[in-house]
């Protein structure tokens, strides 16, 4: 008995940098999501299945030219659904560029909205995984047509059934969509720039407050991070929260950013899906989509985010939304 004390008694401060080690190992960082190089990913959920929605990463400039969608019954092991929309083939306005999409549902169908040649379009599909089909033939946001680039859109379809366009790379963008989903009132846009945001924004609502988040720094800069504000209405005013960034990269993990979050189901579980240099000898054009949990204090503030905690297996109950 007195021989363990005297052990124990050794061997504490070992055991205690071991345990410190561990948890503050920024040396070996968590497998991505998914396979190969995807960026700015969009995570949902539908009738049971989770989707992600990535940007293809892998050449200097972001020269993709198509986009894919994978499924998961339960965040950790995705399937690739393939190509669900493919710009020269079935696009007459962009050919390349295809970046940041973002996925909406509502009456029945599923609208991806994406970046493409600097403009922002708008494709319409009866199934998550498409085919997507172009319903305009031009974009729903056209280069240059307000200040700053036009692209990174993103989409919240409200409790009431309104929906929310948010958008834009150095100037945030907000408009109501009108109830087709596909076309808005050019004068109805707000344009407002929270401080440190350059893109890829992004709205979710909890517990009655719409949080926007973006991304600050260029996504070729290691320094690459996501900060947040708050507001009562999907319209602002946003006041940008005291505590930021939320998520940011530390140690191997670098340039961590255009990011998307989903609450699980049913739950107050919370996901966000954001994009890293992959590791190893990654930059700004070979990113890799990961998932971590993201969490709140008591108060709805968003803690930061642990890069180095993957997501666990999680499976997505199937909840039907709420809609007026
Ligand atoms: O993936 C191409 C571009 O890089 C996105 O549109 C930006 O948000 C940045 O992630």
């Amino acid at each position: 008995m007195r021989l363990c004390f005297l052990l124990l008694v050794a061997c504490w401060p070992f055991t205690g940098s071991i345990a410190q080690q561990a948890a503050s190992d920024t040396l070996h960082a968590p497998a991505p999501a998914l396979p190969g190089v995807y960026a700015d990913p969009h995570l949902a959920a539908f009738g049971g299945t989770y989707y992600l929605y990535p940007t293809t990463d892998g050449t200097e400039g972001w020269l993709s030219t198509s986009f894919t969608c994978w499924s998961s019954k339960d965040l950790v092991r995705w399937k690739n659904e393939g190509v669900i929309l493919d710009l020269p083939r079935d696009l007459t306005w962009a050919t390349q560029r295809a970046w940041a999409p973002a996925i909406a549902s509502k009456n029945g169908k599923y609208y991806y909205y994406y970046s493409a040649a600097q403009s922002i379009g708008v494709a319409v599909a009866d199934k998550p995984t498409g085919p997507f089909k172009d319903p305009l033939g031009k974009p729903l946001v056209a280069k240059a047509a307000f200040k700053g680039q036009m692209i990174d859109p993103m989409v919240l379809v409200d409790d009431d059934g309104a929906a929310y366009l948010y958008w834009g790379q150095g100037q945030c963008h907000i408009v109501k969509l009108n109830a087709d989903m596909v076309s808005y009132d050019p004068a109805a846009v707000v344009e407002f720039k929270p401080p440190g945001y350059n893109e890829g924004s992004f709205v979710f609502k909890r517990q009655g407050k719409y949080y926007l988040m973006w991304s600050e720094y260029d996504t070729r800069d290691p320094r690459y991070s996501v900060a947040y504000a708050t507001s009562s209405s999907p319209m602002g005013p946003f006041t940008k929260a005291a505590s930021n960034p939320v998520l940011k990269g530390r140690g191997v993990v670098k340039g961590a950013g255009h990011h998307s979050v989903l609450q699980v189901p049913g739950t107050d579980q919370w996901v966000i899906a954001y994009h890293r240099f992959k590791i190893p000898g990654g930059n700004g054009y070979n990113r890799e989509t990961c998932l971590s949990p993201m969490r709140f204090d008591t108060q709805g503030n968003i803690l930061p985010v642990d890069v180095f905690e993957a997501v666990k297996p999680t499976k997505a109950k199937q909840v039907a939304p709420v809609r007026p």
